[in-house]
């Protein structure tokens, strides 16, 4: 960043695995090549926001158990008779390796009339990068670049998808949010108040949101809020906002907390009572699909805003 004085540098480190990004007022976020999935992204003080699995994979043997997975081109359990229907659960992103494309910096008036400094990194993964194997599952030629942007106080993650075939394809994008927070029975959720929702713990019954959503046992559940993407969906804690997303494009959010018996399952899930630490808020495209024409874009984004 020309002209700024060195101590306010971006300090980035791109190994073969992972990206590092470290701002000069302390914030940082990584990023794992593989499935270009954020996995720490830590606030001024130092203070992890996301919660990763202590028994997570993180060599590419499977999806990361934690952090900002990536969910494309299918949410879920692929459905029969469909272009996807081969795929694994919640698609192929989260399991490719990405490569870097590189990064800017910008500034922004603070707040304390300083300049704020962000830093954007990108990510890309094609049909032409995609192993053999997953390409034979689903032969669609795209693109897909995933930008994350950290700044103070906030991160926002941004996928782009284009579609580089003949033929239009079907897509569903989510991302995967596992937020890190102190006990998941003192948590609630806002912004989904009125919603109409997929509780996938009661046969997949359509319900309707009345209060704010509290957890007392395993939840699943696939919200479109009524306010709109740009309408913040707030976690809440011992009655003060800890997270604030809004979204741009992503009409869906789903909230999922596995609790203990769900928890026990997952081999790479821990610690075991470790689903009191986390709540996943997933800001995504998943109800229906998005069709996407030869030579068109699709654009989701969720910018996260840490607040108290
Ligand atoms: O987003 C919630 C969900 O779809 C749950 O149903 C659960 O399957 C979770 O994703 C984790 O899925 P994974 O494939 O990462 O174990």
């Amino acid at each position: 960043t020309p002209g700024l004085p060195a101590q306010a540098q971006v300090n980035i480190t791109h190994g073969s695995q992972k990206v590092t990004a470290v701002l000069p007022t302390g914030e940082s976020v990584e990023i794992l090549l593989y499935g270009a999935t954020v996995i720490s992204w830590k606030d001024k003080k130092g203070a992890e926001k996301l919660w990763l699995s202590e028994a997570t994979k993180l060599d590419g043997s499977k999806a990361v158990r934690g952090g900002i997975p990536l969910v494309f081109p299918v949410f879920g359990p692929p459905p029969p008779n469909h272009a996807t229907s081969k795929l694994p659960q919640h698609g192929f992103a989260r399991t490719s390796r990405w490569e870097f494309l590189g990064k800017s910096t910008s500034e922004s008036e603070s707040s304390e009339g300083g300049a704020d400094l962000s830093v954007k990194l990108d990510f890309g993964l094609s049909s032409a990068s995609l192993d053999p194997q997953t390409k034979a599952l689903w032969g669609y030629a795209f693109n897909l670049i995933y930008s994350v942007t950290l700044g103070t106080g906030s991160l926002t993650t941004s996928l782009v998808v284009t579609n580089d075939d003949e033929r239009p394809f079907d897509l569903q994008v989510l991302l995967h949010t596992y937020f890190r927070i102190d006990d998941i029975t003192a948590v609630t959720v806002k912004g989904l108040e009125g919603a109409s929702y997929v509780d996938k713990v009661d046969a997949k019954k359509e319900k309707t949101q009345s209060a704010e959503v509290k957890f007392v046992g395993e939840t699943d559940r696939v919200y479109t809020p009524v306010g709109g993407p740009s309408a913040p969906v707030e976690i809440v804690q011992g009655g003060k906002t800890v997270f604030s997303v809004v979204r741009d494009n992503l009409n869906d959010v789903v909230v999922w907390n596995p609790w203990s018996e769900k928890a026990a399952a997952m081999g790479d899930f821990a610690p075991k009572d470790g689903y009191k630490n986390m709540v996943c808020v997933e800001a995504g495209s998943v109800r229906g699909w998005q069709t996407l024409e030869p030579g068109d874009a699709f654009e989701g984004a969720q910018t996260i805003t840490i607040s108290g």
